[in-house]
C-alpha cells in the first residue's frame, strides 16, 4: 500500500487587494507569472492550489488558499484561519498603505487563528526597487516585533519565492501540531 502524502496542511494568503497574492500563489504552485489574470473578486468561490513538498523526509501536501483582499475580513479567511497551519501575509513594497494595514490584518488573523499558526510576512514586488515605498528594514522590524518570518520576494521574477518559501513550509510543518491533528493519510 502506498501513501501519496503523509500530511495535508492548509495555508491562507492574505493582504490588501493588488499586493500580488494571486500572482504569488501561481508562482508558488505553477512557477508562472501572468500580467493579466482574473482578479479574485468572487468571495463565494473557493480558490486554492496545491503543492507537494518534502519535510522531515515525509511527503506533505500543501493546500494554499487565495483570498480576495477587498474587505479585510471575509468568509474564506474566517473559515480557514482556525484550521490553517500558516498564513502568508503579503504587502506591496511600492505601496505604503498596504504596509500600514498590516497591523489590522494581523489582528484579524490572530483573533480567529490557532496559536500555533506560523505567519510569514512577504514584502512583494521587490523587482521594483525604483518604486520602493517601504524599506527592507521597516519590513524586518515589523516582522520581528510581531513574531513573523520575513522575506521580500517577487511574484514576477520568482525571486525568493521557491527557496525561502520551502524553508518556511518546513519550519511551519515542524512547528505545527496540526501536522498531527489534521493529518490525512491516503
Ligand atoms: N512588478 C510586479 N508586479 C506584480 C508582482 N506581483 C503581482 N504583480 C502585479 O500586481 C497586480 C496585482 O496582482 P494580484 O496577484 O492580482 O494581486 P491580489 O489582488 O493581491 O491577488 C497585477 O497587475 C500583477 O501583475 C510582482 O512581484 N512584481
Ligand atoms: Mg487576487
Amino acid at each position: 500500500m502506498s501513501y501519496s502524502y503523509a500530511y495535508l496542511l492548509k495555508y491562507i494568503i492574505i493582504g490588501d487587494s493588488g499586493v500580488g497574492k494571486s500572482c504569488l500563489l501561481l508562482q508558488l504552485t505553477d512557477k508562472q507569472f501572468q500580467t493579466v489574470h482574473e482578479p479574485t473578486i468572487d468571495v463565494e468561490s473557493d480558490v486554492f492550489a496545491t503543492k507537494m513538498i518534502t519535510a522531515d523526509s515525509k511527503p506533505i501536501k500543501l493546500e494554499i488558499w487565495d483570498t480576495p483582499g477587498k474587505e479585510r475580513f471575509i468568509s474564506i479567511t474566517r473559515a480557514y484561519c482556525d484550521v490553517a497551519a500558516g498564513a502568508l501575509l503579503v504587502y506591496d513594497i511600492t505601496r505604503r498603505e498596504t504596509f500600514d494595514h498590516l497591523a489590522a490584518w494581523l489582528e484579524d488573523v490572530r483573533r480567529f487563528a490557532n496559536e500555533d499558526m506560523t505567519i510569514m510576512l512577504v514584502g512583494n514586488k521587490c523587482d521594483l526597487p525604483h518604486k520602493r515605498a517601504v524599506s527592507y528594514a521597516e519590513g524586518e522590524k515589523f516582522a520581528k516585533e510581531h513574531g513573523l518570518i520575513f522575506v521580500e520576494a517577487s511574484a514576477k521574477t520568482a525571486q525568493n519565492v521557491e527557496e525561502v518559501m520551502s524553508d518556511y513550509w518546513c519550519i511551519s510543518v515542524q512547528l505545527s501540531p496540526l501536522s498531527r491533528r489534521f493529518s490525512h493519510a491516503v
